[in-house]
């Protein structure tokens, strides 16, 4: 039975619980089945009530005080946990058909580049279901403002995509607080495209001692065109549907 997910990262603050929300509302709306999981055992605040939440199976300030771990060992530790418990997550499926999974996952990177546990979740997901799922990677649209930020922000992209080996969804997320702004010069609209990068970072890789660098990273950028984002705001129904579709085409639930 396949399990088509959507697995959803990004930096701390990137609009990740935000973006989940806004998506399981919207399913709902179109009468589609969709659990939505948080797997963010820190998590103070979420805007939406979980439908599975690690917070159940793991106490996160507990399990950082009992050891020897600060609040990142601390997150590792809870994906062992959760490693260890991989029945906890399945019986909380739905036993439906066409399922729908989309996990909310903490902001903090080193879970995904230096984690076994997230790899071993994956397989065994992988192994149990067959599953069908897209990383959706949410980049806050203010890294746009700055080309090494900008940059950095498309080289983890690309990390992520290698060491996590799945279908891969950039999306800029907020573009509201800056689309409509007189201040803003930044067509994001351009940038998201990844091409002609060196003209718009042009002004800024000038003023760089970094700036042949930052240039042979664009070339890389624009001949490979590994690195591309969809643009979103919460805000704009839009823009969310066709992050959706994107996302529904990535994970094949298009073509179910
Ligand atoms: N203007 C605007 N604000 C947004 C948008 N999406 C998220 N935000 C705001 O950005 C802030 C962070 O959003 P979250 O959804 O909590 O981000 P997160 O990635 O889940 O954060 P962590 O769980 O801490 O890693 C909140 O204040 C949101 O209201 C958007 O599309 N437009
Ligand atoms: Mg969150």
């Amino acid at each position: 039975m396949p399990l088509y997910s959507q697995f959803v990262i990004g930096p701390p603050g990137s609009g990740k619980s935000t973006y989940c929300a806004a998506v399981r509302d919207l399913m709902i709306q179109n009468c589609r089945p969709v659990t939505l999981a948080n797997f963010d055992p820190a998590a103070e605040f979420l805007p939406y009530s979980p439908d599975i939440d690690i917070r159940e199976l793991v106490n996160f300030a507990q399990l950082c005080s009992s050891g020897p771990s600060g609040p990142n060992g601390g997150l590792l530790q809870c994906f062992r946990v959760l490693e260890d418990n991989f029945s906890w997550l399945t019986e909380r499926l739905p036993k439906t058909s066409n399922l729908y999974l989309i996990i909310d996952f903490p902001g903090q990177i080193e879970l995904y580049l230096s984690c076994e546990s997230i790899l071993t979740l994956i397989r065994r997901l992988q192994e149990t279901f067959d599953l069908r799922a897209v990383v959706l990677n949410l980049v806050d649209c203010n890294r746009c403002l700055e080309s090494a930020s900008f940059l950095s922000s498309c080289l983890t992209s690309l990390s992520l995509l290698v060491n996590l080996s799945l279908p891969f969804l950039n999306v800029l997320t907020k573009i509201d607080i800056y689309r409509d702004s007189q201040d803003c010069e930044i067509d994001f609209e351009e940038i998201s495209k990844c091409e002609n990068l060196s003209t718009h970072m042009t002004g800024l890789i000038g003023t760089s001692k970094f700036a042949a660098l930052h240039d042979a990273i664009c070339s890389l950028l624009e001949d490979f065109n590994l690195v591309q984002f969809e643009m979103l705001s919460v805000k704009d129904p839009q823009l969310l549907v066709q992050v959706v579709r994107e996302a529904d085409h990535a994970c094949g639930y298009m073509l179910r």
